[in-house]
This record gives C-alpha cells, structure tokens and sequence, in this order.
C-alpha cells in the first residue's frame, strides 16, 4: 500500500545538535555545562563543532537531497538570534545565518519545519532567574517567538514552539542529564505548567503577527505510551497516571486547551499543584496547535510502585508508577530503549479516538547504534540493515494507523547526518548519512539509499531491499 498523497518524508534535527558554537551572541545550558564540565559529556566531547552545519549547510543539504530528505526539521537557538533577552533585539549576525539558511532550504528543495525551543536554555536566564521556573523566562520566550515569526514568517510555512517538553523536565528537574541537574518533584511540576504557558503565549503571537496565509504552527511532543505490566488493578493504575503525567499532561493543553481533570485533582490532592493565574488558564483555552509532531522511540512499560504513595517521601511523579521491562522485549541494546513498532499504531488509533483526529506526524523515529565502525564495507560505507528494518517496522505500523482513519501526513527520522546528543555526545549515531567527526567527511549508509526509494515510490521498499 502506498502513503497517502503528498506525504512528507523527512528529517528532524535541532540547532544545538548540529550548527557547532560558531559566532554566537550567547551560550546555552548545554554550552555552559561543557565549558565548566567537560568530564560530564561521553569521551569529552561537546557541542563546539557537532555537524558543522553553520558552515557546511550547503553539502550537507545536497547530501539530504541524495537520501530523499525533502523537508528538515530544524530548530533557531535563542542563543543565537537574540541580542538582548528583555528587549527581543536581534543579533544580526545570527539572524542573516537563519535567513540564508531557509532561503538556501528553499532553492535546495528541502522545506523547513521550524522549531523555536530544543533544551536549549540560554545560561544567563537559567542563571538569573531559573530557565523555566520563572513566568519571567516565559514572557521573554514570548518575545524571542514573535521576533522570529516577524523576521522569517514569509519563509516559513511550519512553526513548532517545542520539542520534547517532557525531557526538559526529566533532565533538568528529575533525573539529573541536562544542567543544571536539579532534583525537584514539585519544582518539575511548575516547569510543566510554564511550558504549556510559553507555548500558548507563543502560539498566540503567530496569530497576531503572522501574515503568510500558509503558516501553521505547531509543537512537538515525545509520546511514551503507558503499557501496564499485568491487569492487576494496581499495576493498572500505575499505568493510569504514568500517562497522565507522561503524555496528557502536554497533549491536553496543546490540543484541547485543557489540563487531564484526574491530573489536576491529583497534584492538587499531593499539595503539588502549579501556581496559574484564571489568566493564564484562559490564554491556555485559546490558543491551539494547528499540527501536533510526534516523536516515538520507546513505550513505557510500568507497574505498580515498590511502596505505597502514601509513604513518607519527598514527591516525585514516580512515587506511582515503576519502570517495568519486559522479560524477553526487543531492545536497542546500545541505548537501552524497547524497540515496540506497534506502540506507533496505538499512537495513530489515539489521536483518531481521543484527539479529534488532528493533522499530526511523526516528527522523530530512529535508531542510536554505537560503534557503527563494525559495518563498514571496504567502500566505506555502514551497512545499516537494523536501522532500515527498524523504521520499516515502525512505518507499517503507522500505515496500519492511517488506513483505519488517523491523519497522518509525514514521517521524520531522526536524523538526516549523525550529529551530537547531549551527555551522550557522539556515542550513539543516528544518521543517514555517517559523519566522520575528526574530519567532518560525510558519506550516504546503506539507509539513506533504502529512504530514497521510500520517498520516491511513497511506499515501503520490498523488505529484501539492496543496492543495485
Ligand atoms: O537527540 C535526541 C533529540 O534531541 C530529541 N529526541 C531524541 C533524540 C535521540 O536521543
């Protein structure tokens, strides 16, 4: 079967990941936490020169074009186009970048899809007045969205406001892998609030100031769904609030202006819940996503906690759920997420069922493997087999998905060029296209020739694909 008419195949990557350090008016979280930390990253390698995008865009987008990659999903670093963060100023320098950059998209061919927010945090508002705890960094983050509507809306039909805001909080109020590494339950649950807020607010400036009759704007979420590990009631309600707070905490307001009742009631029970203005809420209400991205890799799998909630405990969301992994699951051992395909039909079927069956994509689908050395061909090219039959078995679950109703338009793999991941540096590469990072040589894998007749034909390629 094939995809539907006009479906978007594509890449998704982000700034901090790929453009390297180069020029820029301010430093990030990630940038910072390198400068005063380098042990903290894989084999002591930071974001300095990641992919070289800054200076190498031009290759970089002809070798897209080789792969079949017709739109990119990127993302602006506030870093880098702002000046002064109170007043929105631009920084010219960074702001003539990103104009030749879409304009250089366009003529290439591969159609931008531009997101606003992707971990990066610039350092002096983390520092000043806690990143995203502050109502303060959410109106500044208001400005910072309008500036770049104003400057780049004639170029750009797909805006996103977000990627991930789960991980945000995970990795920097939870878990401790992103700066500043805070442990703070109730702290996280602000940080949720402020986030939707800043994304409405962002959302609400487009419509204000956009004038390109063929924008939309959206934001993109990774969605883990919540799989009970057995039907005993307990294991049941794990699975309950694990979603809530996983996925309908951000799905909720970006979709239906609403935060999930049972969560509310929850956190307020908890003693935990946000502090929102009647005003805030209201501006929540009205201001939607056009589009919904969806990044999918994993499910999650949880049961009931070792020891009751109620047990005297600081609060964190896990104080009801527990991870659970599957005995005998699939697994991409490298990076230790259960490879689940099926897990992206249920996402099709959910945003058919529950969501209105809003215009969505799969905005991130991939594979991180280490060491990808171990299959190269004397030619010098990886043989990236698993990595073809992974997004082979994710796109004929997705397919499953669009053929009973859901409206899906477009699948984003992540990623175009191997590029840099955070704490994990260059350990897990997720490429296309392989990048040899002590001499930024850049060469097409065996899926970046599988993806390009994908994208050409607009169907799966026989599961016995090779090159001719
Ligand atoms: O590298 C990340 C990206 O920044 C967000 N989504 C998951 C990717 C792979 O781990």
């Amino acid at each position: 079967m094939p995809f539907p008419e006009g479906f978007v195949w594509g890449a998704a990557s982000s700034g901090p990941q790929s453009e390297g350090n180069f020029h820029k008016r301010h430093q990030n979280i990630f940038d910072y936490w390198y400068a005063t930390e380098p042990t903290a990253f894989y084999q002591e390698v930071g974001p300095d020169l990641t992919s070289n995008f800054y200076n190498d865009y031009t290759n970089d987008l002809k070798l897209m074009k080789k792969a079949g990659i017709k739109a990119l999903r990127l993302s602006i670093q506030w870093s880098r186009l702002i000046e002064n963060f109170e007043t929105g100023d631009v920084n010219q320098e960074g702001a003539v970048f990103y104009q030749k950059l879409f304009t250089a998209m366009k003529v290439a061919g591969v159609e931008p899809y531009v997101n606003l927010f992707h971990f990066d945090m610039p350092f002096e508002l983390q520092h000043q007045y806690g990143g995203w705890q502050s109502k303060h960094v959410v109106d500044l983050f208001e400005k910072y969205a309008q500036r770049a509507f104003e400057l780049y809306g004639g170029q750009i039909d797909h805006w996103f406001t977000f990627n991930e805001p789960k991980v945000i909080l995970d990795g920097q109020y939870l878990y401790q892998f992103h700066y500043p590494n805070i442990v703070d339950g109730p702290t996280a649950v602000q940080v949720a609030f402020d986030i939707n807020l800043a994304s409405a607010k962002a959302i609400a400036a487009f419509r204000k100031v956009n004038t390109n009759p063929n924008a939309t704007i959206g934001t993109i979420l990774n969605l883990t769904p919540a799989y009970a590990a057995s039907d005993d009631p307990r294991d049941q309600e794990a699975a309950r609030i694990a979603e809530l707070w996983s996925n309908d905490m951000f799905l909720q307001p970006a979709i239906q202006g609403k935060f999930p009742s049972a969560l509310v009631d929850l956190l307020k029970n908890d003693h935990v819940l946000w502090d929102a203005t009647e005003n805030e809420l209201a501006l929540i209400a009205s201001n939607q996503i056009d589009e919904l991205g969806v990044n999918y890799y994993h499910p999650f799998r949880v049961e009931a906690p070792d020891v009751s909630p109620k047990s005297l405990q600081d609060w964190m969301p896990d104080i009801y759920f527990k991870e659970y992994q599957l005995p005998g699951r699939i697994e991409n051992v490298d990076k230790g997420w259960e490879i689940y395909p099926k897990a992206l039909y249920d996402i099709a079927i959910s945003m058919r069922d529950r969501f209105g069956n809003i215009p969505w994509f799969v905005s991130e689908n991939g594979m991180g493997v280490s060491n990808e050395e171990r299959f190269l061909d004397d030619q010098g090219m990886v043989h990236d087999d698993y990595r073809i039959n992974f997004m082979h078995d994710h796109l004929a679950e997705l397919l499953k998905g669009i053929e009973a109703g859901s409206n899906c338009h477009g699948y984003f793999t992540w990623t175009a060029i191997d590029n840099w991941s955070w704490k994990n540096a260059y350990r897990n590469r997720y490429g296309l296209i392989r990048n040899e990072i002590h001499t930024q040589e850049k060469t097409l894998k065996k899926s970046a020739y599988w993806f390009n007749q994908l994208s050409r034909e607009n169907q799966l390629p026989p599961s016995n694909f090779e090159l001719n």
